[in-house]
């Protein structure tokens, strides 16, 4: 069914552009165009994520139109409408947030365009709306974030929870799977809990404001290490030891992650891999073809102690 339909939009594409009138499409030598909606430039993460994705489709010879929402849905809206009209051969993208997607991507469906999602699901109950989802299992990053810290603690443990975006995938399942690991151990609780928008500015601003408010805080739980890197330099500043007086545990794994954590600041960091680029390319490949690809595919990931952390940096891509 989803071949016929590629063919069909295949074959319009070639009338429409006979008459002159047709849009940018796969293009008479074949190459794709693939239109790119990403969230924005806010962590070590993304910016790794964006390089990855723009390298591989040059290695690929796809021809990619790339947008940077500046992490806000209605731009992101906006560029898929964009793309949309000028008829790429498949859009790709990073949803800001989970909800709140069904009108653009029925959009696109209707115009045969289909749609990958990349990094971040979406929740929609029409799965129809998009070919495949390729990124991480967040929830199982929570988990292991959560395991460290049973396996760690020591007696009596107050968590303050740095969030990513709110209605993110990632914030939304890093946190499920963390509070379900630590549900078991009564000696674990959360006593503060709110946005840092996963940048560094804003890790800093709202851990800021929790040491004002709490002075006995053992533990930061942050959903990413841009965050985590904020509340260091918070600590610091309120006379403290990061990775001593408060202990941090974050998520992503990327270089100045890793260089905290090797250096003792940071305690333990589950990893996010970023480099979805050559998967996604192979996979849009797929689907402009009309060939059948998975409805997921997961990213292999790991997590680092500081002396495996010591260990990897010379390795380390991002
Ligand atoms: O962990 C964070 C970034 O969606 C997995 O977004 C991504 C997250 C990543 O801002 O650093």
């Amino acid at each position: 069914m989803k071949r016929f339909t590629t063919v069909t939009a295949a074959l319009v594409l070639v009338t429409a552009t006979a008459c002159g009138s047709g849009g940018s499409g796969e293009t008479d030598d074949g190459t794709i165009t693939m239109g790119f909606a990403q969230v924005g430039a806010e962590s070590g993460w993304r910016t790794a994520n964006t390089e990855s994705i723009r390298q591989a489709a040059e290695d690929a010879g796809i021809d990619l139109q790339f947008s940077d929402a500046q992490q806000k849905q209605e731009n992101q809206i906006r560029a898929i409408r964009s793309y949309i009209q000028q008829d790429v051969d498949v859009i790709a993208f990073s949803p800001v947030v989970e909800t709140g997607w069904d009108a653009v991507l029925l959009e696109a469906q209707r115009a045969d365009i289909p749609v990958i999602l990349t990094d971040r699901a979406i929740d929609s109950d029409d799965t129809s709306l998009y070919e495949t989802f390729l990124g991480s299992d967040f929830v199982e990053e929570g988990r292991k974030a959560g395991q460290w810290l049973v396996e760690n603690a020591e007696g009596e443990t107050n968590v303050v929870e740095l969030q990513g975006t709110t209605g993110a995938a990632p914030a939304i399942d890093r946190k499920e799977g963390f509070e379900e690991v630590i549900a078991g151990n009564p000696d674990i609780e959360i006593i503060a809990t709110q946005t840092g928008d996963f940048t560094r500015a804003g890790g800093k601003e709202v851990m800021e404001a929790f040491l004002r408010s709490h002075d006995d805080i053992d533990v930061v739980y942050a959903h990413n290490d841009d965050m985590g890197l904020g509340a260091i330099e918070a600590i610091r500043a309120a006379g403290m030891e990061p990775g001593e007086d408060i202990r941090i545990i974050t998520v992503d794994a990327v270089e100045a992650g890793m260089q905290a954590l090797a250096a003792g600041e940071i305690n333990f960091i589950v990893e996010c891999n970023p480099l979805l680029g050559e998967q996604l390319m192979e996979l849009a490949e797929k689907v402009v073809a009309g060939e059948e690809v998975p409805e997921r595919v997961v990213v292999e990931e790991t997590t680092f102690t500081q002396e495996e952390a010591e260990a990897a940096l010379p390795d380390r891509r991002y």
